[in-house]
Order: C-alpha cells, then structure tokens, then sequence
C-alpha cells in the first residue's frame, strides 16, 4: 500500500465536483477521517456515461440512473430529501460546468462524519457527483481479444446478508474481493456464483450469453438489475434476436457459443475465455461485437428509436 500525504495533487482528473450544492474542485471536495461511510460502507453510488453525441454530450438513461440511486438510498433507509429531478439536474450541470464531451459519472450520497458510531441516525446525509475521463472499463486491448475471466472463489453475497440491488459502498467488497483475486491469478475480470452454484455476475457488470442464435440473460436473481442489461436486450430484440432470461451454471457458460459483459463502464465486453476454457471461437464473438456497435451508436444519439435514452447537456 502506498500511503498518500494530504497534499497530494488529486489525480482522478475530475475537475469541479458537485458536493452539496456546489461545484468545487477535486482537491477541495475532501470529507473528515471520521466519515460514517469510511468505516462501515455506508454509501450508494452510481455509474453513468455522457457520450459525444452531433449536438454536443449526452447522458444516457439519466432519469433511470437518478431513480436506482433513489432506490439504493430507500434500500439502506437513507432519508434523502433528493429526488430523481435535482439529482438528474446536479449530473447536466457537472458534467456543463467540465465542458466534458464524455464521461465516466459517479454520483454519491454518503453519511457524514457528525458522530462514530454503527447506529448512521444521527450523521448528515450528503451528496457529490464527480465526473470522470475513463475509456474502455478492462482496456482496450481486452475489448479486441475478448476479456479472460475465472470463476471466483467468493460467492455474491445472498440477497438476505446483503441487498444485492441496492449499489450500496458496502457492498462492493464483495466485488473488490472477487477482482483483486481474479487480477492475481493473471485473469481480467472476475465472475461470481451465487451461493447455489447459479451465475450471478461479475465483479461490475452483468452477463449475458448467446445460444442457438438466441440471447440469453442471466436473470436479475442475486444481481444489480443492470441498466446496461436492459438497454442490450432491448437494442438486440429491435434488431430481431430472440431474448430470454435464464438461470445458468458455470458448464452453461462454457458451453455458450459466445459470453459477454455489460455494464456502465464495461458498456459490452466480449469475453474470450472462462477458466481457462475457450468460449466458443474464443476471441470476441460476432453478436457481442455487433451488439457493442449497436450500443454505442444508441449512446451517441445516431439510432432514432433509442434517442429517447438520451439527455443532452445544452438543453
Ligand atoms: N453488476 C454490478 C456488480 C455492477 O457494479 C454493475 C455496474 C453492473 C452489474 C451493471 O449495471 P449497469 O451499469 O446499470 O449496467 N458497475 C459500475 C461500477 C464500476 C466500477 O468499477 O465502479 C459501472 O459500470 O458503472
């Protein structure tokens, strides 16, 4: 571990941050050492992506994004006086105030550092959202070759120890634990069964595969319900591919004729290999290439049918 100093340069490349009400810049957007969130996990955040559109950056799927972060909130018993329009309006103006054309987005409503302490009730909520200048989620190189992912030895946590569909601080250690592992052993990215051997997801994205020409999503059981999910179903069923929900095991996954994970910031990432085991041609596979295409173009505004995904910067 490296430990930083207090005066180091902040080095996310964040620019002004929305914290509380006001846009600061990264160094000056700091909380205490005492942060109730630090200690026990007690946050929820979000991940959105503005995208480079002909009339200048766009957010998409803002409202639903704004609206699961509401939720994650619900789910901890959080008492936001935030709602889906003031969060929505903090991202636009973020996002303005950086001149971004795109950007990575996190959005974060945390409790504070009024007083230590398991009980949350006595801190203050606040709310930041910083904007980020990330590419590809795994690299670009992995997006070419198809990303190597290995079956992690730590199970998602159950919806009943924790709440799988809040995106909740705490709850990422299970994801963190998952990754570092996987990147450990020489692989991408890790994927996670849930406690009955069924495939949940992985560390930060959802899984979806490819069957007999039929595209098969791994169903929203002990998983974030993701919104990059959705988005892929429904750009794929426009498109005239069958679509269904499943439930899989890890054989189910070998065998597949292709693999893929989607997500915010893995958008759609091929997936070359599980295991060691080659998933179907074993490099990234025609649908996940040609679905990725098509998701990418519906971010950018260039598919009419999705425009209405989009939120445009400049009104
Ligand atoms: N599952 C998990 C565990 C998850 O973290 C994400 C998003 C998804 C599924 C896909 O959800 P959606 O973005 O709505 O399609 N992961 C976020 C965090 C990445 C990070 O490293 O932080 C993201 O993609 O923004």
């Amino acid at each position: 571990m490296t430990t930083a100093t207090s005066s180091q340069a902040a080095s996310n490349g964040a620019g002004l941050i929305w914290f509380d009400g006001e846009l600061v810049p990264e160094e000056r957007a700091q909380v205490s050492v005492l942060t109730h969130a630090l200690h026990y996990g007690t946050s929820v955040f979000e991940g959105i992506r503005a995208y480079e559109t002909r009339r200048g950056a766009a957010v998409f799927r803002l409202p639903e994004h704004a609206r699961r972060l509401l939720d994650s909130a619900k789910i901890l018993g959080m008492r936001t006086d935030l709602t889906v329009e003031r969060v929505a309006a903090a991202v636009v103006e973020t996002v303005a105030a950086n001149a971004r054309k795109h950007a990575y987005i996190r959005p974060l409503i945390w409790y504070g550092s009024d007083a230590l302490g398991v009980s949350p009730e006595r801190n203050r909520l606040h709310f930041m959202v910083a904007t980020l200048p990330w590419g590809t989620y795994l690299g670009d190189d992995v997006i070419r070759k198809g990303a190597r992912l290995m079956t992690s030895s730590w199970r998602r946590s159950p919806g009943d120890v924790l709440p799988t569909k809040a995106k909740a601080g705490g709850n990422y250690v299970n994801s963190v634990l998952a990754n570092i592992e996987a990147k450990s052993n020489g692989f991408d990215e890790a994927l996670l069964l849930d406690k009955q051997g069924f495939v949940a997801e992985g560390s930060g994205e959802n899984v979806l595969l490819v069957r007999d020409g039929t595209l098969q999503a791994i169903s929203t059981s002990v998983n974030l319900r993701g919104i990059t999910r959705d988005s892929v179903m429904r750009i794929a069923e426009a498109g005239g591919l069958s679509v269904e929900t499943v439930m899989a095991t890890r054989d189910e996954l070998y065998t597949a004729d292709e693999v893929f994970l989607v997500g915010t910031a893995a958008e759609v990432t091929p997936v070359a290999s599980i295991d060691r085991r080659p998933i179907g041609i074993g490099a990234a596979g025609p649908v996940a290439l040609d679905l990725r295409e098509r998701y990418l173009r519906a971010a950018r505004g260039e598919v009419a049918e999705f425009e209405h995904w989009l939120t445009y910067v400049d009104g």
